[in-house]
């Protein structure tokens, strides 16, 4: 039999396991999302909120835990993601691990309110890395929304550059939205980290309208 002073010492180990579980959640290499417009993913973890898990789960896959986890090599549009693994970021290195993201449709994804000319991009950060660049991407006019998203399909439209310091939390980001996108467009943000392999990939799901000026 066990000594009730053994039975103790375990139930206060079990304790202390729990508290530092609790403390460092699984995520405790956590990187940036975009959340201004709301990012694909960010989208996923809203409607967890709101939705609850299973149908959230449901329509979005893992991501909806870990928006700020997807992360692939850098090296975009050369390297990266695969052609049709770009929204999923080919699963995030193991941290999403599910392709969900890469599915489309042009009824597919919620929609996020969007005007041609001057748009302001933020991302949140859940950590800094040290930053060599972003650059976005938006697709092309005539884009087919049924096929998966592949290179062809996008144009760059902004390169924000950086010292490889870190970046500033709150800063946005000012880029333009060409006036022939009307409708359901692609954004794709990307984030280069400059002390490792990697980026962070995030599409926004847009539905553009006319901004002023026009
Ligand atoms: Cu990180």
């Amino acid at each position: 039999m066990f000594s009730k002073k053994s039975v103790f010492v375990a139930a206060c180990l079990s304790l202390v396991c729990s508290v530092v579980f609790f403390a460092f959640p699984k995520e405790s290499h956590a990187h940036g999302y975009v959340s201004t417009p709301i990012s694909r993913g960010y989208q996923g973890q809203l409607h967890n909120r709101e939705w609850g898990w299973t149908a959230a789960h449901r329509v979005y896959g893992n991501v909806i835990s870990n928006p700020q986890s997807l992360e692939y090599r850098k090296g975009f549009p050369e390297a990266g993601p695969r052609d049709g693994r770009i929204a999923s970021a080919e699963g995030g290195l193991g941290q999403i691990n599910d392709f969900v993201l890469d599915e489309q449709g042009a009824d597919r994804w919620t929609k996020q309110p969007v005007k041609t000319g001057n748009l302001d991009l933020t991302w949140t950060y859940t950590a800094l890395h040290s930053t060599t660049k972003w650059h976005y991407y938006i697709t092309k006019p005539g884009w087919n929304p049924d096929a998966p998203l592949n290179r062809a399909a996008f144009e760059k439209i902004a390169e924000v550059s950086h010292d490889g310091s870190l970046p500033v939390r709150g800063e946005t980001h000012n880029i333009t939205i060409p006036e022939d996108r009307i409708g359901y467009h692609i954004i794709l943000a990307v984030w280069d980290i400059a002390d490792t392999q990697n980026a962070f990939y995030n599409v926004i799901d847009a539905n553009i309208t006319p901004g002023l000026g026009i």
